[in-house]
């Protein structure tokens, strides 16, 4: 219950997922977990999840991780790490090894949860907020704490309209009046409608609230069902539909909009086109998610870099960038940058262009290459005179070019033109 003016959010623990490895993002996450990849020229998606927490007042954190997890858990442990024990904060990095079963990994999302038990009793936080790390969006959860409280729910799950032929990859649920979940479907392959608005489903963001308790006598009656996946989407909330009182929490009641933003941002930014397009969005002159609204700040961990810097080559050609944004560390010499992203230490060499493209840390341009719709992944050197994003057929035997022609460039690939 909430005393005084003190927020739910001090009660609580956040419990980040973030094992997947997020597939459909190709070669992006073949080194690294779709949670670490980066985002918005400056952060990781992660940040995401955890900036909300930070920012709706929780100080418990727990960060469940699986899949190629090194460069989140590096991230984590520089970024993360200013959580105090003598202030009753916390951050565990929980990887899947071998806690309470023999084997290796987390069967599912709710088996993530369920083998670290244990520390979150120690904590004893009076609710959970289990989240997914890895999409894009702002919320503020102590609403979504609130509306747990006050419906006396056993499960509050996050809830959002999506276009229904978008809602097969999703939980879709039917609500009554009074937001009260009646069905839950896992990933339907036929999503039903919202009523009364055909073109809409209304779909699970894979956010969960519980009493602690509830959760652990949960998780625990679900591990003894020899039936059960272990995952919160497949089987856990479905249970609670049909044995306890779920409720849904609408995204719309709880987000956090900067003046700028129109319509409330959320983001899964899972295939490689809909990452780029929501970097490139940014570029906008009023983009759709403000990255610079001081009141709901993105935390992140940022290494200590010089200046971004632009200067002119020895012919006089100018180093300059429009539309774009470019983060510390960078050099951008004789070359052009047109809507693009530079995470930092890029640099740019004379008579490059750049264009609508995302470059990731530590790359590195050569004279004269061109790219255009491109995402290149971290400490590449392209090489001088490369040209990507303007002979389709080329790109695609190359690089990974998508439907819509944006062309990924990882290492092995660049590698293997130099073979
Ligand atoms: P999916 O997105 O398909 O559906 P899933 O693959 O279970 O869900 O991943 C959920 C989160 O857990 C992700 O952040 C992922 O990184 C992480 N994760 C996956 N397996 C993990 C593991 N073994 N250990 C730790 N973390 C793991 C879910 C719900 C749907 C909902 C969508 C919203 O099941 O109902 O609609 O999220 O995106
Ligand atoms: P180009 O882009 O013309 O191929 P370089 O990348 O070698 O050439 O350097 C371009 C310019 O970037 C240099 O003249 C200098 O002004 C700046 N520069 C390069 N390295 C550094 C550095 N370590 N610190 C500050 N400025 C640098």
């Amino acid at each position: 219950m909430q005393r005084g003016n003190h927020p739910i959010a001090r009660d609580a623990m956040a419990y980040v997922l973030a094992g997947g490895r997020g597939s459909r993002l190709a070669e992006l996450t073949d080194k690294r977990a779709k949670p670490a990849v980066h985002f918005g020229g400056k952060a990781r998606i992660i940040d995401f999840a955890l900036s909300n927490a930070l920012n709706s007042g929780i100080r418990r954190i727990g960060v469940a991780t699986q899949y190629k997890a090194h460069s989140l858990i590096r991230h984590l442990q520089r970024g993360w790490n200013f959580f105090r024990t003598e202030r009753n904060e916390s951050f565990d990095i929980l990887p899947a090894s071998q806690r309470v079963s023999e084997s290796q990994w987390y069967e599912g999302t709710a088996d993530a949860v369920f083998q670290n038990i244990d520390i979150i009793e120690s904590y004893a936080p009076e609710y959970m907020v289990i989240l997914a790390g890895d999409h894009v969006y702002k919320m503020d959860y102590e609403l979504m704490l609130q509306q747990h409280v006050d419906s006396g729910a056993d499960v509050t799950v996050g809830c959002l309209e999506v276009p229904r032929e978008e809602a097969s990859g999703f939980g879709v649920m039917h609500v009554d009046d009074a937001d009260n979940i009646t069905a839950f479907l896992e990933k339907p392959a036929d999503p039903p409608a919202i009523p009364g608005n055909p073109a809409m489903a209304l779909a699970s963001m894979g956010i969960y609230v519980f009493r602690t308790k509830y959760l652990i006598e949960t998780l625990r009656r679900d591990a003894a069902d020899p039936a059960s996946n272990r995952d919160f989407g497949g089987d856990i909330i479905p249970h609670i539909v049909r044995h306890g009182k779920a409720v849904a929490h609408r995204f719309s009641r709880s987000c956090v909009r900067a003046e700028s933003e129109a319509v409330p941002y959320w983001r899964d930014v899972g295939t490689i086109d809909a990452y780029w397009q929501a970097n490139i969005d940014l570029t906008d002159v009023v983009p759709s998610l403000d990255l610079y609204d001081r009141s709901w700040p993105l935390w992140t961990y940022s290494e200590v870099t010089p200046p971004a810097k632009f200067v002119h080559n020895e012919d006089g050609r100018r180093g300059a960038a429009t539309s774009s944004l470019i983060a510390g560390g960078c050099i951008v010499s004789g070359s052009s940058l047109h809507r693009s992203l530079l995470f930092s230490g890029v640099r740019t060499h004379s008579f490059s262009s750049v264009t609508e493209s995302i470059i990731m840390p530590g790359c590195e341009v050569g004279r004269g290459a061109r790219l255009h719709k491109c995402v290149v992944d971290s400490g590449i050197a392209i090489p001088p005179g490369l040209i990507v994003g303007e002979h389709p057929e080329d790109d695609a035997l190359r690089f990974r070019r998508t439907k819509s022609g944006i062309c990924l460039i990882t290492q092995p690939m660049i590698d293997r033109l130099e073979a």
